[in-house]
């Protein structure tokens, strides 16, 4: 077994699975209902966001203003159709790559967290068959603080006992890069170098990360 102080924390969306492609689904859904329309480049900025935030930023897209009771209306609607896409979820979702990596942790007995903005994050683990493996959760629902404030990582690696300059972020969004800096921690980027420049690492995805990699990330 491999001696180390450290431990990981997973983003959950664009990382373990592609929801993101559910929430642009939703959030759009949302627009057209509202009479207008976003780009797959707008959805970027959505990345990463709050519900809350995301649904503000659609709305400046498309100049519109709704009433605090309206507003809550389309949060739930959009929660309702987005997990609607959910419920077919089941662990042929989980990103290539990805359980390769979790095995390892587990049989080397690192810790490992998840560190989402989600707060659909249990429902979502759940259907993949992976909520039992996570030694600690942390998601939109025990947050005040959204990415890029560090306030997510640090409660992970606080439930996993983990200084945060001993933590590694897997995370796909800049949000997510910064919150990860902010919080004084090893950050690898997963997605475009372009995007995610300010990570320690990037990765394009899973697949291209090998265990020597991890292994020497966890033993330095
Ligand atoms: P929900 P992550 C984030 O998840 C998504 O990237 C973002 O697009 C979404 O708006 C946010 O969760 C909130 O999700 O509506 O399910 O609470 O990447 O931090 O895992
Ligand atoms: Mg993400």
């Amino acid at each position: 077994m491999m001696e180390t102080d450290k431990g990981v924390i997973f983003d959950l969306d664009g990382v373990i699975v592609d929801t993101a492609k559910f929430h642009f689904l939703a959030w759009r859904k949302l627009a057209n209902d509202l009479g207008f329309d976003f780009t797959q480049e707008q959805n970027e900025q959505l990345k990463g966001v709050s519900r809350v935030e995301s649904l503000k930023k659609i709305l400046e897209w498309g100049e519109l203003e709704l009433s605090k009771t309206e507003f809550k209306r389309q949060m739930a609607l959009k929660n309702e159709n987005y997990l609607s896409y959910v419920a077919k979820m089941d662990k042929r979702e989980i990103l290539p790559g990805v359980q390769k990596i979790i095995d390892y942790l587990i049989i080397n007995n690192v810790p490992f967290a998840l560190g989402s903005a989600s707060k659909n994050a249990r429902t979502i683990l759940k259907k993949i068959s992976l909520l039992e493996k996570f030694d600690a959760i942390v998601d939109g629902t025990d947050v005040s603080k959204a990415k890029p404030d560090p306030e997510v990582f640090l409660i992970a690696a606080g439930k996993l006992r983990v200084k945060p300059e001993n933590s590694i972020v897997f995370e796909d969004s800049v949000a997510g890069i910064q919150a990860a800096k902010n919080a004084q921690m090893l950050s690898i980027g997963i997605g475009d170098p372009k995007t995610l420049g300010e990570a320690d690492y990037v990765f394009p995805d899973f697949t291209k990360i090998d265990l020597d990699f991890i292994k020497k990330v966890l033993t330095k």
